[in-house]
């Protein structure tokens, strides 16, 4: 008679029901600083069930829409976003979401497990804003590493905003690199050029084919400078890094910037991703001439962690949902968590989810080491390594394992407004963003070829976590073979790696 209506699943505080970060925090954490995150992440988890989430679902629903003129034919390039979209970013300031990554006042060997683990928190409820604020972490640690806000006065002003816990004073930062002509391939498709105006600036005149965010307030960008005969460098050896603000800081008039379109996307659809010309944007030069790419690298491999954290909170969010929802639904007369097949189904998913986790910790673990200044050159290298393999794994798993867990919804998995289809659409971009699974996968080749020692950093490191792992006999049979294939691996990618003044594209071929 149609009178039947189905529990939905429930969002539960994501932090006390996630199955595994507490007790990774308390092995990862000294005592006192485990119980101030455990706090901090228990009311956050709080926040995002009371208040978050809706604001997530509402600039979803609240897409941002550009309006190009006035009335009157004015150009007005007017960015119209989400309320929710800014509140959710004022939310991620007041909570020190990057601030807590640079607070002086923390331990710096502990502060990226708590930051980290508050993303991973917050991810598939931020409605995108974690988009920006893995590039704003990205522009402070390229500030920091160049020590660029001891030498502008403008980069430690924008550093300070970028680490703000002001909800109304914080920035945001963007990272353009990709143009039409290659996203991958940077040095061979950046058409972008910079000509010194003499008194510090330089001009950019150039398009950028995918600026996400860009309501941000800065932006690190490349180019490639004209010299005094109009000459130009080709290739990545060419480009140089550059930082610009988006708006002119008095008149609030965009600095040379047209916002051509908003891209129209499979997913990320809160997440305003604009397509720019640049006709004369004023910058500053903020890398030695042609050290663009190994300068922005420190931002890359900032946004590499947050992608494996986007990729794997959607994977917690799912499960967690089907979890729920299988203590609910009835089929064949029994609860779905009454039937065997469907609990290895979701087995099966969790234990790909918590490895994904912990992965993402042990990144966490070393960026926190390499920024006490107490890592060792093994553990440098390791973080260095093991970066992009975190983000390329965790976005090539991200997508099957939602797809299986919508899945586990039967038809309401694939209905708009539960809200679930939205997990697997956002999830889509993180194999792809940040560098393709093959693109990342050469970075790891780049690496080997660049280091003979990191095939002992990183076998070092196996054992060592092997080592302190377990006592029990089966598992350490089993992480036994898991040694085995990565010596395997490791002697495979040494022999690939042999001539190191091979190109990485030789080597690819190879
Ligand atoms: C929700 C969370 C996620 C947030 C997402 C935020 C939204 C933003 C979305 C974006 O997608 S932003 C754009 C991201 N774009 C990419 O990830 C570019 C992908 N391409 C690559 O990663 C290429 O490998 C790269 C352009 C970086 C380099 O290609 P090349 O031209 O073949 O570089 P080359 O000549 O091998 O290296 C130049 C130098 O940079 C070398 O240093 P040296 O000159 O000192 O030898 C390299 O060692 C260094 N380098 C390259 N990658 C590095 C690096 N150094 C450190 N770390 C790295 N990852
Ligand atoms: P291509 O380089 O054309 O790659 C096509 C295929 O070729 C891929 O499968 C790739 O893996 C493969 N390939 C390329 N080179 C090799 C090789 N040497 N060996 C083997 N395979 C290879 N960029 C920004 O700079 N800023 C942003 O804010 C931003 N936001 C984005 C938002 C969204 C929603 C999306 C989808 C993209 C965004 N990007 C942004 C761009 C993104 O970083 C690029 O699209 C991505 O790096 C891939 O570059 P490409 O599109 O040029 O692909």
């Amino acid at each position: 008679t149609g009178d039947f209506s189905q529990v939905p699943p429930s969002l539960t505080n994501p932090y006390t029901t996630d199955p595994l970060l507490d007790r990774a925090l308390s092995r990862l954490l000294p005592k006192k600083y485990y119980h101030d995150v455990s706090k901090d992440l228990k009311s956050f988890g709080d926040r995002i069930v009371s208040e978050i989430d809706q604001l997530g679902r509402q600039a979803e629903l609240e897409p941002p829409k550009l309006e190009q003129q006035d009335a009157w034919g004015n150009r007005i390039d007017r960015l119209i976003v989400s309320p929710a979209w800014y509140k959710l970013k004022e939310i991620a300031a007041e909570e020190g979401l990057i601030s807590i990554g640079y607070d002086p006042t923390l331990d710096p060997k502990y502060r990226r497990i708590h930051q980290l683990s508050k993303l991973y928190l917050f991810g598939p409820s931020s409605g995108l804003v974690s988009c920006p604020l893995a590039m704003t972490d990205g522009a402070a640690k390229t500030i920091k590493e160049l020590k660029l806000d001891e030498k502008y006065d403008e980069l430690k002003y924008a550093y300070d905003r970028l680490v703000s816990r002001n909800g109304k004073e914080a920035w945001t930062s963007g990272q353009w690199m990709t143009e039409k002509k290659g996203g991958s391939d940077v040095g061979g498709g950046c058409d972008t050029y910079a000509k010194d105006m003499g008194n510090g600036k330089y001009l950019l005149n150039g398009y950028k084919w995918f600026s996400s965010a860009i309501d941000a307030d800065v932006c690190l960008t490349l180019a490639r400078i004209i010299d005094k005969n109009g000459n130009v460098i080709l290739g990545s050896k060419g480009l140089s890094l550059f930082y610009l603000p988006i708006r002119n800081s008095e008149t609030k008039k965009l600095n040379g910037i047209q916002m051509v379109t908003l891209k129209d996307k499979l997913g990320t659809r809160q997440l305003p991703t604009a397509e720019l010309l640049l006709d004369g944007v004023e910058a500053i030069k903020v890398s030695d001439e042609g050290r663009g790419i190994p300068s922005i690298a420190n931002m890359l491999n900032v946004t590499r962690i947050h992608n494996a954290i986007a990729s794997v909170s959607y994977m917690r969010r799912i499960i967690s949902l089907a979890r729920d929802y299988s203590t609910k639904r009835v089929a064949f007369g029994r609860k779905l968590n009454e039937w065997p097949l469907h609990m290895a189904t979701l087995s099966k998913l969790e234990v790909e989810c918590r490895a994904g986790l912990l992965f993402i910790l042990e990144a966490g673990r070393l960026l926190g080491l390499q920024e006490s200044g107490e890592a060792t050159p093994t553990e440098i290298l390791n973080l260095r390594l093991m970066t992009p393999i975190l983000k390329l794994y965790t976005g090539k798993k991200a997508v099957p394992l939602i797809s299986e867990g919508i899945e586990c919804f039967g038809g309401q998995g694939y209905i708009e407004n539960t809200g679930i289809p939205s997990i697997l659409r956002d999830a889509q971009v993180t194999p792809i963003w940040e560098g393709t699974t093959n693109v990342l996968s050469l970075d790891v080749l780049r690496v080997f070829a660049s280091n003979k020692n990191v095939l002992g950093a990183f076998e070092k490191h196996i054992n060592e976590m092997l080592t302190n792992t377990t006592n029990d006999e089966s598992l350490r049979n089993c992480a036994e073979k898991v040694k085995s294939a990565l010596k395997f691996l490791i002697v495979s990618l040494s022999k690939l790696s042999e001539g190191n003044n091979a190109s990485l594209m030789q080597i690819d071929r190879g």
